[in-house]
């Protein structure tokens, strides 16, 4: 089973709870909910974690969860798991694939039809039924949720599954692995969209410099995960490997490797470029994976810094790889000095466990566990960002006082800090984090509103808005939303702005010069959200954000102390984007940062 099956599995048992008394099961439906998350999120395959008995260490799953997994791995179901989902039926978990359809609607449409629903396509019946008019005629249904259905089915057909970037990673460094076990392998190094650090990626790219071809074909095919070959010619290979994901192998000798990497790292319209400006220098250059002929000579390069170099260009960093400037950038000697891992001294979306009565999800690590991995990083501050208390659950002076309550943790632990700030060296006194910040991160109304009275916000130092909901409004009426919610003066950040979910939700609609404008003129900043699911301002976004010249701010979303590792997924982001240091508000020191927060 692959990774997105378990979690589909994991979300088919949280949906059988939600319909199975679902007060009594509330824990149980998060609990399920967190894992089918956990495991979406997880960087390697659960099958080999749990091979390795690690199973429990990916956090989110938690023991009886594991317990349950375990027998799933050992024999191929779950009895518990069967229990929960026992009685409902089969098609409704196939229906909740489409966006919009919850457990709830999956179980009544399913029920009504059962007959339909016996045999084949479960969403294919669906879509019949919405387009013969049936599903309008349903009680509580009409015209506009099956005409929203019919939309959300075209969503789905059109998308293509691709890998998300750490879970391409993963596979890609296990392989590199495998392929530097055979002697004759001088250097293996993945290229393609993944070395260009995209969102996702299509397939898996690697190169190989060696001086014995066969020998390393003989090997790659061998690799001990590999379900298929697909084809085995001289100097390039392919294989399946598990997720029906395809791998593929290119060979070249040392002294051509500078052209391979180049060539095979892309992007297409990169390279496409790159042939059309060596053309404009001379008609007699042509480029390919062997290296540069001139009129009939080739002329070989070891490095991809030569190669650039021969075409009179600075080295282009492969994030920037995509035809979008950075030719001419590189030819004039403006080319962006991109952020990096190291600058960052902040992480500024993080949900600690504080139970502040949310509606969205709570995370699961304490704060001080929190400021211990901060500490790790080498941050010198970050911000608590929880979800605002919930509106429906709560009235306005409750709302106030549980934020008086955070207020206070909040302050303890700065408290805290400053006394052990003067240690040094010994990671656990927390010797580099100075500060953390209280802030939180609200949901924008439809209309507009916060969901948080007055005096709450003036508890805080600053606040994050986003969008959780009402994703589908024509763009003038969500540019306008968006621009209420970033008005108030303790809004400072608009998190995950196209609040897109990779390979699951479409971002949402705004008028982009709009917002920048705003944003640039008021001093509000546009994050990038770090989760590997939402890399989210988009890097083309940031390009645009960044020329506008708007500042960003990065978070990563963490849920748990480990996913604030997702950073340098985030920093990918930035780099694709072309952001430097400058442009990036976490790159401030604390001073400076306090400084920007009350402007
Ligand atoms: P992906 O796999 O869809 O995420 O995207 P890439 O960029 O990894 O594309 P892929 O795997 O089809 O090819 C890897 C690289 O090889 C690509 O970025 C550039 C180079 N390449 C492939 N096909 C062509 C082509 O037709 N023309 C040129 N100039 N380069 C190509
Ligand atoms: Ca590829
Ligand atoms: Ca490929
Ligand atoms: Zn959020």
């Amino acid at each position: 089973m692959t990774n997105l099956e378990i979690a589909e599995l994991l979300r088919a048992v949280a949906a059988a709870y939600q319909l199975k008394n679902a007060d009594k099961n509330k824990f149980k439906i998060i609990a399920y909910q967190r894992a089918a998350d956990a495991v979406e999120h997880a960087s390697s395959e659960l099958k080999d974690l749990w091979d390795d008995k690690k199973l429990e260490e990916v956090p989110g799953i938690g023991k009886s969860i594991a317990e349950h997994l375990d027998e799933l791995f050992r024999t191929g179901k779950s009895k518990h798991f069967e229990e929960v989902m026992e009685g409902l039926p089969p098609s409704m978990f196939d229906l909740m694939k489409v966006p919009g359809v919850g457990a709830k609607t999956g179980y009544k449409i399913s029920e009504k039809f059962k007959s339909k629903f016996k045999k084949g396509n479960s969403i294919k019946t669906l879509e019949n039924l919405a387009k013969s008019g049936e599903i309008a005629k349903l009680e509580g249904f009409g015209e506009e949720s099956q005409s929203d259905i019919l939309k959300a089915i075209e969503e789905i057909k059109g998308r293509t599954r691709r890998l998300l970037l750490p879970y391409a990673s993963q596979i890609a460094d296990s392989l590199v692995e495998w392929l530097k076990t055979e002697p004759s392998v001088k250097e293996a190094v993945a290229l393609g969209s993944l070395r260009r650090k995209a969102a996702t990626v299509g397939d898996i790219d690697i190169a190989v410099a060696t001086n014995n071809p066969q020998k390393v074909m003989e090997h790659f095919t061998k690799y001990p995960k590999a379900q298929r070959v697909l084809e085995k010619g001289e100097a390039s290979a392919s294989i399946i490997v598990p997720g029906d994901i395809q791998v593929d192998l290119m060979v070249q000798s040392p002294d051509s490797f500078g052209a391979l990497l180049q060539h095979f790292t892309g992007s297409k319209h990169h390279n496409i470029a790159l042939r059309e400006y060596a053309r404009s220098l001379s008609p007699s250059l042509s480029l390919s994976e062997y290296g540069i002929r001139i009129s009939e000579k080739l002329r070989k390069f070891t490095t991809e810094e030569e190669f650039y170099k021969f075409l009179g260009l600075d080295y282009i960093p492969p994030e920037l790889r995509e035809d979008s400037g950075e030719i001419e950038a590189s030819k004039d000697h403006r080319l962006p000095h991109l952020v990096e891992l190291k600058d960052i001294k902040a992480d500024l979306q993080i949900h600690s466990d504080f139970d502040i009565e949310t509606s969205h999800d709570l995370g699961v690590s304490s704060a001080e566990e929190v400021v211990g991995k901060a500490n790790e990083l080498g941050y010198e501050y970050i911000a608590f960002t929880e979800h605002n208390p919930s509106k429906s659950g709560h009235t306005d002076s409750q709302i106030i006082d549980i934020l008086k309550r955070k207020r206070e943790v909040i302050d303890k632990l700065n408290l805290k800090l400053k006394r052990k700030s003067v240690k040094t060296n010994d990671v656990n006194s927390y010797s580099r984090i100075q500060k953390v910040f209280n802030s939180l991160e609200i949901d924008i109304m439809p209309d507009g509103s916060l969901p948080v009275p007055e005096a709450g916000l003036e508890l805080l130092d600053f606040a994050l808005v986003s969008i959780h909901g009402s994703f589908k409004m024509p763009r003038e009426q969500m540019t306008k939303r968006v621009l209420s919610a970033l008005a108030h003066p303790k809004v400072k950040i608009f998190a995950h702005p196209t609040a897109r979910k990779l390979n699951e939700r479409e971002g949402v609609e705004l008028n982009w010069p709009e917002i920048f404008d705003f944003c640039k003129s008021k001093s509000k900043w546009l994050e990038i959200n770090s989760d590997p699911m939402r890399l989210d301002l988009p890097d083309t976004l940031v390009h645009e954000a960044v020329k506008f010249g708007v500042k960003l701010s990065m978070g990563t979303d963490a849920h748990h102390k480990d996913n604030m590792d997702f950073m340098q997924f985030g920093v990918s982001v930035a780099r694709r984007g072309w952001a430097q240091k400058d442009d990036i508000v976490n790159c401030l020191s604390l001073s400076e940062f306090e400084e920007v927060i009350i402007k």
